[in-house]
């Protein structure tokens, strides 16, 4: 059935429920002399060129790459548009490797036609904290499918993953591989229900007229909780601790420090927003919240052609509560012309997804680890861990 997958170090279909195999590590690290020092052979009218995601020309051929050829709906109505901006962020995170950042072109035109990256991150699971590689943004051009050039790719990262000493991977897809560690649902808010019901991302509820489904979604015209604001560069300690805190929790998230969290949470225009909650009285950080700028190209729509998707990133509530905090930030997406707000039935997100009028997606979420073994797949509120 997965003529690849079969020959990796990942839980198989077999071995599921077998309580004999041990948690951790299914192959030990091999010495690292002994990792094959030259690329895997591509078919011969293909080349390896590793991207710099500095350079201005080379992350506009990769923006293009996806914008064309990458992740859609069942329906390929919508296809992810992730911005440069956007990308630069997800691959320069603090230690990141540039020759994790993999192309492939064309030996004759140079053109790029396919992708694969790594970055480096320290995963919790349980009571291990494991460096890792997280795989995104695989992607072939859509000429080239069905090649098998995707296990090269992977198999190449895997190579440039082990000659850094890391011997580990975690990914997500929405497809079934061998094998899931948790599977999440995709839940989505309308914050602009006209727009998304007129390019068919959803649809009129039974008996429901446009405008009382206007209504029905309508949001204040700005948050409620006192002392809601945008974090700054002074709240990255406070938010590393309340981040780290109520992380622990989780069977499996990310082991942030405070480098992290400048990178991954300090406010970017145009790819990631962070609230907090200070308290007037203290001045203490009590609570958080942030969502990931993602939109998507609509295919085939005479009058639009972008939905402006936020996705739901890490939230710490401590003190206000999480319903009333995510209120807050769907009101703050809402002021930004967010379109729509998605979020997974990670964490402790499923109370206020049923409450604050989420409803579920026709997609899905699969998380993976490569190279490590957990006994049970984990419920998707043992997750702590959010990938772009
Ligand atoms: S998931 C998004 C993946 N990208 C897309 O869906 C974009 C649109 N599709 C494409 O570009 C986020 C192509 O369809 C792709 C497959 C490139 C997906 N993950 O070349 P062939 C990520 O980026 C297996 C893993 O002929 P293709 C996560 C498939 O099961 N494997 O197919 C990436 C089959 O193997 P099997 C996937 O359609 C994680 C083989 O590929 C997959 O032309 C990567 C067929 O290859 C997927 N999403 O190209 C793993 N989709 O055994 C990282 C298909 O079943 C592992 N396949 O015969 C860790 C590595 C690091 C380790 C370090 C220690
Ligand atoms: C790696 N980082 O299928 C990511 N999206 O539900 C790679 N559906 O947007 C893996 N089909 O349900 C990504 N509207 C896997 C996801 C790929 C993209 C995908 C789904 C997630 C999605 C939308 C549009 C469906 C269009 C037809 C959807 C319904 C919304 C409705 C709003 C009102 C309340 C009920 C739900």
């Amino acid at each position: 059935r997965h003529k690849f997958w079969e020959t990796q170090p990942v839980g198989q279909f077999k071995d599921f429920g077998d309580t004999s195999l041990p948690e951790g590590p299914i192959e030990a690290p091999t010495p690292l002399s002994e990792v094959k020092q030259e690329p895997y052979n591509l078919p011969s009218p293909y080349e390896w060129t590793t991207c710099d995601m500095n350079s201005e020309e080379t992350c506009t051929e990769v923006y293009n790459l996806l914008k064309n050829n990458y992740v859609e709906d069942d329906e390929n109505m919508f296809r992810f548009n992730y911005s440069k901006e956007f990308l630069g962020w997800a691959l320069r995170p603090p230690g990141y490797y540039k020759s994790w950042h993999i192309g492939v072109r064309a030996k004759a035109s140079k053109k790029l036609v396919a992708f694969i990256t790594g970055i480096p991150a320290r995963i919790r699971v349980r009571n291990e904290v494991v460096k890792m590689a997280e795989i995104n943004f695989l992607c072939v051009h859509k000429k080239l499918r069905s090649k098998r050039l995707a296990p090269v790719m992977i198999k190449e990262v895997t190579r440039r993953v082990h000659l850094e000493n890391i011997w580990q991977a975690t990914y997500t897809a929405g497809v079934v591989l061998p094998t899931p560690i948790t599977t999440c649902q995709y839940w989505h808010r309308s914050l602009n229900p006209k727009k998304l019901i007129d390019v068919g991302f959803s649809r009129l509820g039974p008996r429901m007229t446009m405008s009382r489904t206007i209504k029905l979604y309508k949001l204040p015209d700005s948050p409620g909780t006192s002392g809601f604001r945008k974090m700054e560069l002074r709240d990255v300690p406070a938010v590393t601790r309340l981040l780290r805190n109520y992380l622990s929790q989780f069977v499996v998230s990310p082991d942030f420090d405070e480098n992290d969290v400048e990178h991954w949470l300090l406010p970017t225009e145009g790819v990631v927003d962070s609230y907090l909650v200070e308290s007037p009285v203290t001045h203490d950080v009590t609570d958080f919240c942030s969502f990931y700028t993602l939109p998507s190209s609509i295919l085939g729509n005479q009058n639009y052609s972008i939905l402006k998707a936020a996705y739901s990133y890490y939230n710490v509530s401590t003190k206000t509560p999480l319903l009333q905090l995510m209120n807050d930030a769907l009101i703050v997406a809402k002021q930004k012309d967010f379109d729509v707000f998605n979020a997974l039935d990670v964490m402790h997100n499923e109370p206020f997804l049923k409450e604050l009028k989420f409803g579920p997606g026709d997609g899905q979420l699969h998380y993976y680890l490569y190279n490590y073994r957990i006994q049970n797949a984990l419920r998707p509120s043992e997750l702590g861990l959010v990938l772009l």
